[in-house]
């Protein structure tokens, strides 16, 4: 579908969250400018971020006089509006498999893995505590093994084919994989991100941002 209104993400490109929209776009072949903003760069505080977002937090999206925040609900809005129905289902029951790891991504995955990430990335080494590192790592690990029992069934996270909610959770599975913490061995979760590692827009948007 062709697009005559234009795309901007407002966000820092090492935000997990910034990296699910960007990714998708790119997966999408919809071209987009990208605004740094949020962490070193700021700005997400000020007035004018405040009235298009008022969390104040990255990713916003703007595409043409339409407005909208919260990276999941960017994912299914950008989804809908190409009629990206593949990486969307349409079918009531098809796309519940998707929304429902979409919600668990943001309920229950990311508040873990955040936690773990600031407690190594963003704590200067001399003020790291492992006793908290290695709660949250476990925090980590509960999770992944969830999932990875779910995998052991199903080659996505919503089925035989990859759709948004993959968008959603490469990014964290990403650091899970990338900090330097004991991981038991999940050989589901394992063989479905190396497939995602396979896809370019991956690779482009989070596994060449690294981990900062
Ligand atoms: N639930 C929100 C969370 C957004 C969020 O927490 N963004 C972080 C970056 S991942 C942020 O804006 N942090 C403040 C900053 O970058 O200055 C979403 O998915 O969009």
């Amino acid at each position: 579908m062709t697009n005559h209104k234009s795309l901007t993400v407002l966000g820092r490109s090492n935000s997990s969250n910034v990296q699910k929209v960007m990714w998708l776009l790119d997966e999408i072949e919809q071209p987009c400018v990208r605004v740094d903003v949020g962490g070193q760069f700021g700005g997400n505080k000020d007035a004018d971020y405040l009235a298009r977002n008022p969390n104040g937090v990255v990713p916003t999206l703007i595409h043409g006089e339409v407005v909208v925040w919260e990276s999941n609900t960017i994912l299914r809005y950008l989804a809908n509006h190409f009629r990206a129905s593949g990486l969307y289902p349409t079918d009531s029951v098809e796309r519940s498999w998707v929304d429902r790891w979409l919600d668990w991504q943001l309920s229950s995955l990311a508040p873990a893995n955040r936690d773990l990430f600031m407690r190594i990335i963003r704590t200067p080494v001399d003020q790291r505590r492992p006793e908290a590192i290695e709660e949250a790592r476990a925090r980590n690990a509960e999770r992944f093994g969830l999932l990875d029992r779910f995998l052991e069934r199903s080659e996505y996270l919503s089925g035989a084919s990859f759709s948004i909610s993959d968008i959603a959770v490469g990014p964290l599975a990403y650091r899970w994989f990338a900090l330097p913490v004991e991981r038991p061995n999940y050989r589901n979760v394992q063989r479905w991100y190396d497939l995602l590692c396979k896809r370019d827009a991956f690779r482009k948007h989070v596994l060449e941002i690294g981990l900062s």
